[in-house]
């Protein structure tokens, strides 16, 4: 199944006119463009330079609980991955990234409008953490919050490398054309959607997104997308940034139930269209952040779900 998938990777390099010059579509090519269309998926290297990135790193590095931020979300064999969730962008590194002009033009070139910030989260494979994220489409659980379309997208950062050994992320290409699939819920649940992700697996193949420090992966909420094991000493470390189109904001007539994605313990106002105040893409070059992340205010999981649906679990430390 795997290595099916052969993927024209674009990159743009470091301080490349599209970072000079981070505006509407001009962020990309039309072929980058259509590429993100046919594949759901769309990986820009070195979007962040090592630099940018070094003092979040070594914060990260001072302090692995981010502050005591970090839980697991558990996954089917019961062990935790561990997430570090927030909404609110302050003016700490990892509040500042998702604003950064280069993140909002890329995003809005993709979904082909302005977009707002929908949710962060770290999400990190310690040398210790047995847990894998298990195949999933983002979309899944976010239609519950009440948006309309499937006009979301995700970035993937990684603040150290990302590789098979440690736990990559691992997308199937071209699995967002299958459009939103039923979770695993019910009886036959589990089976079904286990049987039809095996299906595009071997149809689509699967691509291991191995990032190197400062790429970054563009992914839409309908690509199929989950991730393995740490099997290394390494600690893989990513930052996943989520946009809504400020068009696609959710109604609360059709917000469903989102047990999926309750553990995370985002409220509706949080969900709601917020304006992204942009920041130059000069900020973290210049050093014009507070802290690295002491200045966020992360979610409170939601610890007390009970059910055969996604839960938060406490880590040991
Ligand atoms: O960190 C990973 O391996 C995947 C995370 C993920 O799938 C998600 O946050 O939706």
């Amino acid at each position: 199944m795997d290595g099916q998938y052969k993927l024209l990777i674009m990159a743009i390099p470091a301080q490349s006119s599209a970072m000079q010059d981070p505006s509407g579509s001009r962020a990309l090519s039309a072929q980058q463009i259509d590429a993100y269309h046919r594949d759901g998926l769309l990986i820009i290297r070195q979007l962040f330079s090592a630099d940018e990135l070094a003092p979040l790193r070594e914060a990260y590095r001072q302090d692995p609980t981010i502050n005591g931020h970090v839980y697991g979300m558990e996954d089917s064999d019961g062990q935790g991955h561990p997430f570090c969730t927030w909404t609110d962008l302050g003016d700490d590194i990892v509040g500042m990234i998702p604003r950064m002009a280069r993140m909002i033009a890329i995003t809005e070139a993709l979904l082909g409008e302005p977009c707002y910030h929908w949710h962060s989260k770290f999400s990190v494979k310690t040398s210790s953490c047995k847990a894998r994220v298990d195949w999933h489409q983002d979309f899944g659980s976010w239609y519950d919050d009440g948006v309309l379309l499937p006009h979301m997208l995700t970035v993937g950062i990684a603040i150290e490398p990302a590789n098979k050994a440690n736990g990559c992320v691992q997308f199937v290409p071209g699995s967002q054309q299958m459009g939103r699939i039923d979770h695993p819920a019910g009886a036959n649940g589990p089976k079904a959607f286990a049987a039809r992700v095996e299906r595009a697996r071997q149809q689509l193949g699967v691509l291991h997104a191995e990032m190197d420090v400062g790429d970054a992966v563009f992914f839409h909420c309908n690509t199929l997308h989950g991730s393995g094991l740490n099997e290394t000493d390494t600690q893989r470390v990513m930052i996943f940034s989520s946009y809504n189109a400020v068009s696609n904001a959710p109604f609360a007539d059709i917000r469903g139930d989102n047990k999926e994605g309750a553990y995370m313990g985002i409220n509706d106002q949080q969900r709601a269209f917020r304006p992204i105040v942009e920041l130059a893409d000069d900020v973290l070059s210049n050093r014009s952040f507070r802290s690295a992340f002491s200045h966020s205010a992360f979610t409170e999981p939601n610890w007390n779900l009970s059910g055969d649906y996604c839960r938060a679990i406490k880590l040991k430390q």
